[in-house]
């Protein structure tokens, strides 16, 4: 194996009820199953994988619920215990790598991980590689659906205020998110996004000037500010043939070429210290194929490559 690149922290959280199907809360052992500790291990990293976040290890909560936030207390109790483990795991210096589960875990996650970095007085950043902009809130969602809410949530977003409990709330500014592979947006959720002027490469942007370009953009925003980054990969960000195991497909997603330039860069980019995989789902996927690719290109990310190349984007300084 190559020389120690540094620690990984895995750490799993089964939940699906943030979906409108069922299967996601088989995610993380897809992943598992899939080989991800022996790509990241072969890759000079040394993984320790905290298993998974139980349900019987929630703490209940009750009490007023939103109106249009389905299973709300499911996933007040998740996003509590989610948030305190990813604050403490990334503060431990590893860098952190989240299984899901639908995408609702990343109000949880994310929120975790920039209260760590907040306190470091560095602005995380986040990169939403996803079919959907995911910026419904309950006054606005066409489903209630949460894992539709996330990115509306971590920007601050109000309708879903007490979903942390006693949990800090991490917000970031609508300028520290990117929504990139976009191809599935509500007319209401769109207005938002538009309003809040969020950077959005959507499908027709990255088809017009590629992955390579669109992706550098976002590394140099980042890198503008000091700023470190977090990628929050839904795994409908890739095109159905290639990832049938996802609960809400879409058709014209990114290619497998594509997917792996967009992760090949960031890695370079020198930037990334943590990542969610979620919306994998194994009871709708074909032989293993999504979770086999999800794992590769969480390789590429960090640092799988062809051949050894020195790419542009390190010829422009990557840290
Ligand atoms: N925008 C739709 C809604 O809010 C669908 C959201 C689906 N989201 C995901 N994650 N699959 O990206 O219901
Ligand atoms: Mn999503
Ligand atoms: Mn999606
Ligand atoms: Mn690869």
């Amino acid at each position: 194996a190559p020389a120690s690149q540094g620690r990984i922290a895995l750490l799993g959280a089964p939940i699906e009820v943030g979906a409108s199907r069922r299967g996601a809360l088989m995610g993380p052992a897809g992943l598992r199953t899939a080989g991800l500790v022996g790509v990241l291990e072969s890759l000079g990293y040394a993984v320790a994988d905290h298993g998974d976040i139980l349900p019987r290890d929630l703490t209940p909560v009750d009490g007023p619920a939103p109106e249009n936030a389905r299973f709300y207390h499911e996933i007040a109790a998740w996003m509590r215990a989610l948030s305190g483990r990813a604050y403490e795991l990334a503060r431990s210096g590893a860098t952190p790598i989240f299984l899901g589960g639908d995408h609702s875990l990343s109000m949880g996650s994310v929120n975790g991980v920039a209260r760590h970095w907040r306190e470091q007085g560095r602005k995380l950043f986040v990169l939403w590689l996803d079919a959907h902009a995911d910026f419904n809130m309950p006054a606005i969602s066409p489903s209630g659906n949460m894992h539709g809410m996330s990115s509306a949530f971590l920007c601050g977003e109000t309708g879903l205020d007490d979903l942390l409990g006693s949990e800090p709330r991490a917000s970031i500014s609508p300028a520290q998110l990117s929504l990139f592979g976009i191809r599935s947006i509500d007319p209401l959720e769109k207005a938002a996004v538009k309003a809040r002027g969020i950077d959005i490469a959507d499908m027709r942007a990255i088809d017009e000037h590629g992955v390579g370009v669109l992706i550098r953009q976002v590394i140099e925003k980042v890198r503008a500010a000091d700023g470190v980054l977090h990628v929050s990969f839904d795994v409908d960000f890739l095109d159905p043939p290639l990832a049938p195991g996802v609960g809400t497909t879409v058709p014209g997603g990114a290619t497998y070429r594509e997917a792996h330039l967009v992760m090949e860069l960031l890695h370079d980019s020198g930037l990334v210290r943590s990542m969610d995989i979620v919306e994998l789902n194994p009871f709708l996927d074909d032989r293993g194929q999504t979770a086999r690719l999800a794992v590769e290109l969480a390789g590429s990310l960090f640092g799988q490559q062809i051949t050894d190349r020195q790419t542009p984007s390190n010829a422009i300084g990557a840290a």
